[in-house]
């Protein structure tokens, strides 16, 4: 299928989806959504991608949702409709998707990104959830993973003042893993996208999903979880592999088995 919104590649075993809507900054409409969903489920079905790259212009990853299709709805609409609750398709992939972000990362682009998994910034890259200014909110979690990222008091200032965050903050503040110079972007986000699609990827999609459960139980259920993925993980070849081939001194080749 042809893709009006985006541009979709493959390189290798990564899956690249470009957010394009050059004019609007990116700006996430429904179409641009829906496209996107359609991209990741085909690179969730495909055997050949081990990990999947989401990444904009460099003068935006995404303005956030775009506010002119927003204008006119009114609240029995939004709800009756489930408005825009597609939007979490990004945070339900099992493959690991990278973020790499330079420019604009506001409101719908901000939690568009913190809900991949690395994210990596150019240093022009600028994090907000400026909801509040157009009389809303954050919707598709802003104020959630943004407060469990970051911590009630920075998000609380973003979100209640639509303050900006630089990649410089957002990198001590940890809610990117790194900032990179802008002319390095692509290139360091395919090398982290290049590294994770070789390893073995029932081990990586445990590992995620192991990280992941941190945010959504105790310290002690976490850890009986992670215990059992971790030994579940002695029943795959690739971990027989990985660990022959330590032994050998070469590299592994993994099966994804
Ligand atoms: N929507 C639509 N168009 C946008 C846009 C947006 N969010 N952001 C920028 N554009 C368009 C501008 O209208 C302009 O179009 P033309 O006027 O040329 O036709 C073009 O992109 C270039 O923008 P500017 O001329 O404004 O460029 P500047 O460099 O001067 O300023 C800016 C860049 C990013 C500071 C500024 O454009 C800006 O403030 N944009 C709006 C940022 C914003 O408020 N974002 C939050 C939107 S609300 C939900 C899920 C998510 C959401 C809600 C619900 N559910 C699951 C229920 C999310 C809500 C939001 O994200």
């Amino acid at each position: 299928m042809a893709y009006d919104n985006i541009h979709v590649e493959t390189n290798g075993r990564v899956g690249i989806v470009t957010l394009h809507r050059p004019k609007a900054l990116n700006a996430l409409n429904n179409a641009l959504i829906a496209e996107l969903n359609l991209a990741l489920d085909k690179f969730e079905a495909d055997a050949g991608i081990g990990c999947i790259v989401i990444t904009g212009s460099e003068r935006a990853f995404a303005a956030g949702a775009d506010i002119k299709e927003m204008q006119p709805l009114a609240f029995p609409g939004t709800y009756t409709d489930d408005f825009i609750s597609s939007w979490d398709r990004v945070a339900r992939c099992r493959k690991p998707v990278v973020a790499a972000v330079a420019g604009y990362a506001l409101g719908g682009g901000c939690e568009l990104a913190m809900m991949c998994d690395i994210l990596i910034a150019a240093d022009n890259a600028r994090f907000g959830q400026p909801e509040i200014q157009l009389g809303i909110m954050p919707g598709a979690g802003g104020s959630q993973r943004l407060t469990r990222a970051i911590g009630k008091a920075k998000a609380m200032e973003m979100c209640l003042t639509g303050r900006q965050l630089t990649a410089e903050e957002a990198d001590r503040y940890g809610l990117v893993s790194r900032v990179v110079p802008l002319a390095e972007l692509q290139a360091e986000a395919m090398k982290v996208a290049d590294k994770i699609a070789g390893l073995s990827l029932p081990s990586v999609m445990l590992t995620k999903e192991s990280v992941n459960r941190a945010f959504e139980t105790t310290l002690a259920e976490g850890i009986r979880f992670e215990r059992r993925l971790f030994q579940a993980l002695f029943a795959t070849a690739d971990q027989k592999e990985g660990m022959a081939a330590f032994a050998d001194k070469r590299s592994a080749s993994f099966k994804n088995a």
